[in-house]
């Protein structure tokens, strides 16, 4: 699977800030994940409704137990040192480039959703 962690942040603003859509030429989807507990208390991610928001002069963290950048429908495997650049999209229909560099990441070995159903391309997980 692929996803993209870091932490947003909003220091000058006076209002919240929402991101409700992220693009990147490195997947043909992707998508703002949010990590919750189930009925049966195993951890599953699914796409987080309302986007993330960004609380004024705070700040929002993606972490790989919680919220996430979900890449999906990878078709070429992503490098580990190659940098990747994102767009987030927000609620005012305002836009924030920047770019992240992908690196191997062995943790996070929660029980995502679409694992059984196979409802959901994680990408390569050999990768
Ligand atoms: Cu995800």
């Amino acid at each position: 699977m692929t996803a993209g962690f870091g932490l947003i942040t909003n220091p000058d603003a006076d209002t919240d800030a929402t991101v409700v859509a992220v693009t990147t030429p490195a997947a043909p989807v992707a998508e703002l994940h949010e990590t919750v507990e189930d009925e049966t208390g195993t951890m599953v991610m699914r796409p987080i409704e309302g986007g993330f928001t960004i609380p004024a002069g705070g700040e929002f963290p993606l972490s790989p137990a919680g919220n996430h950048l979900m890449l999906m429908e990878i078709s070429e495997p992503l490098t580990a040192g190659a940098e990747v650049p994102f767009t987030l999209e927000f609620s005012d229909g305002s836009t924030l480039d920047f770019s992240a560099v992908v690196k191997d990441y062995s943790g996070a070995n929660e029980n995502y959703v679409g694992d059984d159903s196979g409802g959901m391309d994680m990408g390569d997980g050999d990768e």
